[in-house]
């Protein structure tokens, strides 16, 4: 969808935007089950790059205590216990600008990624930036998505990240798309942008081809020592309105209503899984920040009638497929309909 048309569509009266974004979502999710997803950092803090919302940047002096690459057993356990809990995918974060074939730290992500991939769960990485042998390797060791935000729109990206560009993201995400692993892309509200620049980031995200898998839409948890630790809290209302129009702009996607929930009422969760949304973190941690109790969500979802997607038997990773132009469909070898990977 064009700025323009997504202008027009942002500005509805409110109770028409959500109609027509409800129409949406029920024809393209009939079922309308909501995917639990677990987060796990596995590398924690010290990061080189400066975005300036991340508790995680070495730049900034925030309360997080670095820590090395989580050994395969420690994230084995994390992600039993996710699954156990209800969770269908498995989304490992690691405070790197970006990660090199070759080295042992890769190397060792790759032996995680192998076994988590055991489990039966959707496979979720977000290591930084990545070259195309590097998706490829991901992609072998059964990792079915990458994370890799846009957050913004390119002309307000600068002003928030100067370590690395907006193109660079988006080469990233090209690498993704190449080797055949769905892409999961979305932005964070709250970061000093307008309402424009949420719209241009849809903008853009909708013009991938394909679209993305997954769109998470975080709203930011101001975090102490970053530059943008005093922000206001973003209107509700404003992410109810952005959780539809990207439901109507990339309608086959999960929408993911991303960090947080733990400052949202609710009724505008309610309000936001009637715009689209499908999917949380579940856990009492994203990756560093508070999440709300999972017990706390299961009651939400239990008090608003709302299912969670099962688990998919026999889930495995996309098959590669380079044959075609320069972004390949992923292909999910899966039979289940509810996982589109
Ligand atoms: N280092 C990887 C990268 O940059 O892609 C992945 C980790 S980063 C934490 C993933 C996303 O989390 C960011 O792109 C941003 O949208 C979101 N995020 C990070 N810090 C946040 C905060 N304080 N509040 C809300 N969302 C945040
Ligand atoms: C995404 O868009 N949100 C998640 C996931 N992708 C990796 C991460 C949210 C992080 C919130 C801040 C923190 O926990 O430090
Ligand atoms: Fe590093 Fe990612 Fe945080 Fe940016 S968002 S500082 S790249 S961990």
């Amino acid at each position: 969808m064009n700025f323009q048309e997504l202008h027009q569509l942002y500005h509805l009266p409110f109770f028409d935007l959500l109609q027509r974004a409800h129409e949406v979502h029920q024809l393209q999710w009939p079922d309308g089950k909501i995917q639990l997803c677990t987060l796990l950092s596995i590398k924690t803090g010290g990061c080189s790059e400066d975005c300036g919302y991340c508790t995680q940047s070495a730049r900034y002096k925030t309360d997080v205590e670095s820590e090395r690459l989580l050994s395969k057993d420690v994230v084995m356990e994390h992600a039993r216990a996710a699954r156990e809990n209800g969770s269908t995918r498995f989304c490992m974060g690691a405070a790197w600008r970006g990660v090199r074939g070759g080295t042992e730290r890769f190397n060792q992500v790759l032996e995680i990624v192998k076994d988590v991939s055991t489990l039966g769960m959707e496979v979720c990485v977000t290591l930084g930036e990545l070259g195309a042998q590097e998706a490829v390797a991901l992609r072998e060791a059964g990792v079915t998505a990458y994370n890799h935000n846009l957050d913004t729109s390119p002309e307000h990206y600068p002003n928030i990240v100067t370590t690395h560009t907006y193109e660079d993201r988006l080469r990233t995400i090209r690498h993704v798309q190449d080797a055949g692993m769905s892409v999961c892309c979305g932005g964070i509200l709250g970061i000093s942008e307008t309402i424009d620049d949420r719209l241009r980031l849809l903008e853009v995200i909708s013009s991938f081809n394909p679209q993305p898998e997954s769109v998470p839409i975080n709203s930011l948890m101001p975090m102490p020592g970053t530059p943008l630790a005093e922000n206001p809290q973003v209107d509700p209302l404003d992410l109810v309105r952005m959780i539809a129009c990207a439901r109507i702009a990339v309608p086959k996607a999960k929408v993911r209503l991303s960090a947080g929930r733990t400052r949202l009422s609710d009724e505008t969760q309610a309000l936001c899984f009637f715009a689209g949304a499908n999917s949380i973190f579940y856990g009492e941690r994203l990756l560093t920040a508070e999440n709300p109790a999972a017990a706390k969500d299961l009651a939400l979802l239990k008090k608003l009638g709302l299912e969670t997607l099962e688990a998919c038997p026999g889930l495995e990773a996309p098959e590669l497929d380079n044959a075609h132009a320069a972004y390949p469909q992923p292909k999910a070898k899966s039979s289940c309909t509810s996982c589109v990977i």
